[in-house]
């Protein structure tokens, strides 16, 4: 390692739930077997070049405040590579195995598509050597189709077929990049795909554009031979006024409209979903229901406002409701946890790294402890199962698989009369959850 940017810092390790030094896992702890897997490969967790490296923390109100000593703040290759050595510094010392990047992240915009492709492969060759000697891997690549001023009206869903093909480019170049890098996947977040104003948009083309560039990404995998998982981020709105892959039943209907869903899943992420209305469970549940659960974005937002604000997820509830999921699925293939998070504008220090990865950490690993055992217990199942039991009787199944008619079912009501109910008992099961926090 050529650079030392952090020597205050020493790898981080478990330290137990009662331990007191600031920076040490209290839940997380990496080789510890839970239902049958390390904490480790069940959190599979990444951290996020944009934000771990180049988010600023500026807001509309003020420039940014994050200290980064190593950083001269050029555009220049040779300061994004130095950048590479602090992350992997970073990832060292963290224990964290994976990691993400945009093109644009990791490498600086040339004057041309030309020079652009070039800085981006002289920075994957810092990447793939940092990558070979430490053992990190890459969880995802993306394209970044929505800083550069020329995507203001959108990359895929432009108005202007020449803005269109940079974000070809871009998006040929980005999955080139992440094949080399052994990518286990490759995301499109559509950053512009939307609109401001209907009055000024044809909504009808945008989506068919989109389409056929995704299509065309797909193609491109299979020419390169890359063999990751595509996904699609939802998210309902900012920066557009709407976006098109508002949530995950929308990235679904879109996926089985343009015949795309067998090449993709979804990359969930909490604070798309609280945008969307929806909690991150309903969301996770939609993709798991279409076998399209693929990875998480792992952040939160903050309820009373109703931003995008990318918090870390500190929240052990939250990380019970994921895990709960992601056990429910099988646990992760292809895809893990990024945190998709931000440290806040006053955790300025690069410390803050460190506290603010950690925070995020324990909540996932507590998160995943509450669901191990809850899923052991099985009450909140078993409790399921048998609200849906007449299901499962002759009359359930013949109509679950289409063998009956409203007449018959008419004749069956008016013969049965009134049925019993049941109690849905949600506070009962609201509180046996909270007996395993
Ligand atoms: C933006 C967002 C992106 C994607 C990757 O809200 O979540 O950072 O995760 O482009
Ligand atoms: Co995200």
């Amino acid at each position: 390692m050529t650079t030392e940017a952090f020597p205050d810092v020493q790898k981080i390790t478990y330290q137990g739930i009662d331990g007191d030094r600031p920076l040490g896992f209290r839940r997380y702890d990496p080789e510890r077997m839970i239902a049958g897997k390390s904490m480790r490969d069940h959190l599979r967790f990444a951290s996020c070049y944009w934000h771990t490296m180049r988010n600023p923390l500026a807001d509309p109100f003020g420039l940014g405040t994050s200290q980064t000593p190593w950083d001269d703040g050029t555009p220049s290759v040779e300061n994004a590579c130095r950048r590479v050595g602090v992350f992997f510094e970073f990832l060292e010392k963290i224990d964290i195995d994976f990691f993400c990047f945009h093109d644009r992240d990791i490498a600086p915009e040339g004057d041309d598509v030309a020079e652009s492709e070039r800085n981006l492969e002289a920075v994957v060759d810092t990447i793939e050597s940092e990558m070979k000697s430490s053992g990190r891997r890459l969880l995802w690549g993306t394209a970044c189709l929505f800083t550069h001023q020329r995507y203001a009206s959108g990359a895929g869903t432009s108005p202007l077929v020449d803005v269109y093909c940079h974000a070809a480019a871009q998006t040929k170049a980005a999955l080139e990049a992440t094949h080399r890098l052994g990518g286990e996947g490759y995301v499109f977040w559509g950053g512009r795909e939307g609109y401001g104003s209907l009055i000024n948009t044809d909504m009808k083309r945008e989506r068919r554009n989109l389409a056929r560039l995704l299509h065309m990404a797909v193609d491109h995998k299979h020419r390169i031979g890359f063999k990751g998982q595509f996904y699609i981020e939802p998210k309902p709105k900012e920066p557009t006024t709407h976006q098109y892959d508002a949530d995950a039943a929308t990235c679904l209907n879109f996926l089985r409209e343009f015949d795309l869903l067998e090449h993709f899943k979804l990359n969930i992420e909490t604070n798309h979903a609280w945008l969307a209305g929806h909690t991150m469970e309903h969301e996770l549940e939609t993709a798991m229901d279409a076998g399209a659960l693929g990875s998480i974005d792992a952040n939160m937002g903050v309820w009373t406002n109703g931003w995008d604000t990318d918090n870390f997820p500190t929240d052990p509830i939250l990380g019970a409701q994921i895990m709960r999921c992601v056990l429910k699925m099988g646990g992760f293939t292809t895809g893990g946890m990024n945190f998709d998070a931000k440290r806040r504008r006053e955790s300025f220090q690069p410390l803050d790294l460190f506290h603010s990865h950690v925070a995020g950490m324990d909540a996932m690993a507590h998160g995943l402890e509450i669901a191990a055992k809850i899923e052991a217990d099985g009450g909140i199942d078993r409790f399921i199962e048998a609200r849906y039991a007449s299901w499962d009787g002759d009359l359930g199944r013949r109509i679950a698989e289409g063998g009956s008619s409203l007449g018959e079912l008419r004749d069956l009501a008016a013969a049965a009369g009134e049925p019993d109910l049941p109690s849905g008992r949600q506070e009962m099961l609201e509180g046996m959850f909270n007996r395993f926090l």
